[in-house]
């Protein structure tokens, strides 16, 4: 029996139930590479090292405002983090310039600026005795600000975090007076008035099911363009992401198992390579996206790649960026990636929910979050009140797929409905749980069904209430599942 998915009429076939994997000839040429793999092997386990030196090294970048400067990172076009904090006093600023042009770091209030820094390069900025106050910081060179390279520098109460994965979190644990009740009453109502604005219209949807053409042999043939375009992740608040096809996330990708896939990608990043990793996806070393070692890397200002493979079974995986990853994935360059179907668990009762024979599922619900670079907290490329609800009837069962794109876990929760988690990664669980809070890491992804059986506006959220709710009223990643 098919599975309706609204979004992909064109995919209405469906294969019916995941077979287990079996040898193909695609698989069976992967053995050639044997040798080449144990040589690479140790290339991996090099560059490994290297890269653990390296994120070690990175973790200071939290900063710390009693000892060593803050760190600021430098790209096309932003400034990483926007938001910067420390104590009043001797106040430096390590500055990296990670992007491909020059850059610099001014803070005008205080008439401290670096020199122009090359690509590649840092600079500490000394900004001398700061005392407590708002400085707006920016890049100089002319045009840059305006595209996004500014932020600002508070200085005052005692330090908090201002790592990127953090922007735009409110770690204060509240800030307001609790011996003031006006005060208390004035956040209260802001908080209230925050979900008036739900769900906001803003430009752009990301997800958007991806038409292959088909080549003469079958093979579906999906088109991938990278680029920095401009992404509106909440009302007004216009980014410079790095998109594929010029949405956040890039197109949703679904084909049936047994489908020869070929993804061409066209690279308009400026200046930066990339390589694309199907993330989950038992692609085949060639198409396993990780410049320099399955192929060269893609350069920016219009490089071309093509990948070829085959889907020969069910998976839930994902696409994003290997080179630059830290940057490109969280700044938009992710996307759901699908082969076949999870197998549903008809006719069970798990936890005490039974689950019909006959089950239909009626919507596929793709959520991904994200939480750090231009996008920020975010589900499906948009922050509160921008996230889309879903709609249901009552009695529906619908079918989440979770992915984790961005640098920090989150515990998503509906509110009233348990989740029943069919698969993780992709791998069909043999005995699917309910539950009804699901931590996501960081690259996992979750299958989960929901039965909305009564009628409401249900919030949906993560739990980690510094993602969802700030001073100003609630953020990030909050959406609700609307059943009628
Ligand atoms: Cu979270």
């Amino acid at each position: 029996m098919g599975r309706f998915r609204g979004p992909f009429p064109h995919l209405e076939t469906r294969v019916p139930q995941l077979s287990p994997p079996t040898p193909t000839a695609d698989r069976q040429r992967s053995q050639f590479f044997s040798t080449f793999a144990a040589i690479t092997a140790i290339v991996v386990f090099l560059l490994a090292t290297a890269t653990i030196v390296a994120v070690s090294a990175k973790t200071n970048t939290t900063t710390s405002t009693t000892s060593g400067p803050i760190e600021v990172t430098l790209t096309e076009f932003a400034m990483t983090p926007a938001a910067l904090t420390a104590s009043a006093g001797d106040v430096k600023i390590t500055v990296h310039n990670k992007g491909s042009m020059v850059h610099n770091f001014s803070v005008p209030a205080l008439s401290k600026k670096t020199a122009d820094i090359a690509a590649g390069q840092s600079v500490t900025l000394d900004l001398g005795q700061v005392s407590a106050g708002s400085y707006p910081f920016l890049c100089e060179i002319p045009g840059h600000a305006d595209s996004g390279m500014k932020g600002t520098l508070t200085v005052g109460a005692a330090g908090s975090s201002s790592d990127a994965a953090m922007a735009g979190m409110d770690m204060s644990g509240g800030t307001t007076d609790p011996n003031d009740p006006a005060a208390l009453k004035a956040e209260s109502d802001k908080m209230q008035a925050s979900f008036a604005a739900f769900p906001a219209k803003t430009e752009g949807t990301g997800n958007q099911p991806l038409t292959p053409t088909i080549a003469a042999d079958g093979t579906k043939v999906f088109e991938l363009t990278a680029a920095i375009t401009d992404w509106e992740v909440s009302p007004g608040k216009i980014v410079k992401a790095w998109t594929y096809n010029g949405m956040v996330p890039g197109p949703w990708i679904k084909v049936n198992v047994g489908d020869k896939v070929q993804v061409n990608v066209t690279n308009n990043l400026p200046g930066a390579g990339t390589d694309v990793h199907f993330h989950g996806i038992q692609a085949g070393f060639a198409a396993d996206g990780v410049a320099p070692i399955s192929q060269d890397i893609i350069p920016g200002d219009g490089g071309k790649f093509t990948y070829t493979f085959l889907a020969d079974h069910a998976q839930v995986g994902m696409y994003h960026a290997h080179n630059m990853g830290e940057m490109a994935v969280p700044n938009g360059m992710f996307g759901a990636f699908e082969v076949g179907d999870m197998p549903l668990p008809t006719g069970r009762t798990v936890s005490g929910i039974a689950i019909p024979k006959d089950l239909k599922i009626t919507q596929e619900i793709p959520m991904v979050l994200n939480d750090a670079g231009v996008i920020g907290l975010s589900l499906n490329g948009k922050a509160f009140p921008a996230t889309a609800p879903v709609v249901t009837n009552v009695g529906d069962w619908i079918e989440v797929q979770y992915y984790n794109e961005g640098l920090a876990i989150h515990p998503m929760h509906l509110h009233e409905f348990p989740g029943i988690v069919i698969a993780k990664d992709g791998l069909p669980l043999d005995s699917p749980y309910a539950m009804d809070t699901q931590v996501i890491a960081p690259g996992e992804r979750y299958t989960v069904l929901y039965h909305t059986t009564e009628v409401g506006t249900w919030v949906w959220h993560c739990h980690i209430l510094n993602h969802v709710e700030g001073p100003d009223g609630m953020l990030g990643m909050v959406t609700a599942i609307v059943v009628k």
